[in-house]
């Protein structure tokens, strides 16, 4: 099952926690393709620093929610704190697609709800997959 997801850190030593958790899901998934890391002014939340964010694709044998919660161990590892939704974080990892996966649950939506509306996603993931598609969205267009 093809997967895509976008990482982000704000917080401490950013480019060395995006390459760690890069190796950490190379356990878990077959990486195809990992993006440049570009910086980004936050989005949303109270007032944080700037984000280091990447996007990754590759193949997993995962069940989705399997990999969310190997991706919220991965989290974990990197120091995250949940203090505050949006706020800054040394780490976040979210799964924006896997395969062609629908569903809407407390634990896990898919695709990523808010994806199609970020470049800080956008970016990244057209630079490494030209072809970029969100089930039930459509072909992935660079936003003004
Ligand atoms: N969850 C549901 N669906 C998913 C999914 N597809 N992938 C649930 C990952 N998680 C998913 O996430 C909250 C809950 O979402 C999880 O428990 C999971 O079960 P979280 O990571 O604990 O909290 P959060 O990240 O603060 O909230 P949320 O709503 O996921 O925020 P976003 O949408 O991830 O946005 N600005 C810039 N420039 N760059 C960024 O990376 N990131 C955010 C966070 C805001 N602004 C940003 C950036
Ligand atoms: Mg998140």
């Amino acid at each position: 099952m093809k997967v895509v997801i976008a990482l982000g850190s704000n917080l401490g030593d950013r480019t060395a926690t995006l390459d760690s958790a890069v190796a950490s899901l190379r356990k878990i998934i077959d990486v195809e393709k990992v993006s440049t890391y570009i910086e980004t002014a936050p989005v949303g939340g109270p007032e944080q620093p700037d984000y280091l964010n990447a996007v990754l694709i590759g193949e997993s044998e995962l069940e989705p929610i399997q990999l969310l919660f190997a991706m919220q161990e991965i989290e974990l590892l990197a120091g995250r704190e949940r203090i505050e939704r949006w706020g800054a974080r040394t780490l976040d990892l979210d799964l924006i697609v896997a395969g062609d996966t629908e569903m809407d649950t407390e634990l896990l939506t898919l695709p990523h709800p808010r994806a199609h509306e970020r470049r800080f996603v956008l970016d990244p993931w057209l630079e490494i997959d030209p072809g970029a598609f969100l089930p039930g969205k459509g072909e992935v267009r660079l936003l003004p």
